[in-house]
């Protein structure tokens, strides 16, 4: 595998010469100040490449280019925007950068309820708790009938809970749960978040799933034909949130993705933390039933609980049998005889970063540092023992 380290660019406290420390080779990052749905100019993107390779570091993959939400709702200025994210793939094309990474999720991408959660050992991970989820969509948001989407024994928890919450509680869940990662949905307040879920009322998977398909046919023969791979993040959590159809959640759904258009470039971001959240994903398996779609790899563990919540487990430990899909992988690799590039995706806030303030959620040095240190010595012990 290909190791590389996510960097969110000047702003971020993770700096360059910190990635090279790690012993990452790659970065993964975007033009996080460019608006949404605007073309990535070429003097913009060679600017953060020449950055990179002064480090002495390769630009391995764009995370992300993200997808205006015209495109996904297909309304709209969405074909002017759909011509925007070609001219973007021609000109990252034109600085030799070939990975682009996105997602489909509507209005969101990945959401937690907690960003602080407390571990035993005193460091922090990211938390998805059903109950609080539920406390959100039904008590804080009011969306109308959401409770009917969860279980009577979740609803009879968020109830008594909601009513104990104080009003600084409330904020923390809703900062926690509205905050997005940098070029997404920074800064929202509950209502405009209220009017970004109403343009999405009536829209079916059904639909959603249509407009994905028709966004790929028309941007993955600009991508073919310059040799771009596009790689699709899967929805996170897999599951529908807050009304909002979700379409990448499953096996079912990555079949459905690959038969949109039948090309090398249409593949996908195969991060087994988002698709491990879902129970019933098999993820060896998947592994090797879209080994020749998976362009790109986000490691990490979720440990699930009965009621759907789940936290960011070690790396190595939680529901996902890190071993085996990391065998899957480097089996793929050595058959294909090629390098997929991964990154550890998200880490616990820990040690001297606990300090740190200004880090984004998940995305703090040292976390992400242990983590891709254990996933670098499993894939070191598997080669060994089986000659891969
Ligand atoms: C979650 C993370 C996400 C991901 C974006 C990709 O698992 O990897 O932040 O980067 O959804 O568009
Ligand atoms: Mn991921």
């Amino acid at each position: 595998m290909e190791q590389t380290f996510r960097w969110f660019g000047a702003a971020d406290t993770v700096t360059l010469s910190d990635i090279k420390q790690v012993g990452a080779t790659g970065v993964v990052t975007a033009l996080h100040h460019i608006p949404n749905g605007e073309i990535w100019k070429i003097d913009k993107i060679s600017e953060v490449q020449h950055q990179i390779k002064s480090s002495g570091l390769t630009w391995s993959f764009i995370e992300s280019i993200p997808i205006h939400e015209n495109i996904k709702l297909r309304t709209g200025d969405y074909l002017k925007r759909i011509e925007n994210y070609k001219q973007s793939i021609r000109n990252i094309a034109q600085c030799g950068i070939k990975n682009i990474c996105y997602n489909f999720m509507p209005v969101l991408d990945w959401t937690r309820t907690n960003l602080y959660w407390s571990l035993s050992n005193g460091s922090t991970a990211l938390r998805f708790d059903m109950v609080d989820m539920a406390i959100f969509d039904c008590f804080i948001l009011k969306r109308t009938d959401a409770c009917h989407d969860f279980s009577a024994e979740i609803m009879d928890s968020a109830t008594s809970k909601f009513h104990v919450m104080t009003t600084n509680e409330i904020e923390v869940l809703t900062d926690n749960i509205l905050k997005g990662l940098p070029g997404t949905v920074d800064d929202l307040s509950l209502n405009e978040f209220r009017s970004m879920l109403s343009a999405y009322d009536g829209l079916t998977h059904a639909d959603l799933k249509s407009n994905l398909s028709y966004f790929l046919n028309q941007v993955i023969p600009v991508a073919e034909e310059l040799g771009v791979k596009m790689a699709i993040h899967p929805d996170d959590p897999p599951m529908d949130i807050m009304g909002l159809p979700r379409i990448i959640k499953s096996e079912s759904d990555l079949e459905d993705l690959v038969n949109y258009i039948d090309s090398p470039s249409n593949g996908i971001t195969f991060c087994t933390g988002s698709l491990g959240a879902n129970p019933n994903n098999d993820l060896p398996k998947m592994i090797d039933k879209f080994a020749d779609k998976i362009h790109f790899l986000h490691l990490r563990n979720v440990k699930r609980e009965p009621n759907g919540s789940f936290f960011e487990d070690n790396h190595l430990d939680g529901s996902s049998d890190m071993y085996s899909i990391v065998k899957a992988i480097l089996e793929i690799e050595d058959k294909k005889g090629i390098q997929i590039p991964m990154r550890p995706d998200h880490g616990h806030q820990m040690l001297n970063d606990l300090k740190n303030n200004n880090a984004y959620a998940g995305y703090t040095a040292i976390g992400r540092l242990k983590g891709l240190a254990e996933l670098r010595g499993l894939e070191l012990g598997i080669k060994k023992s089986f000659r891969l």
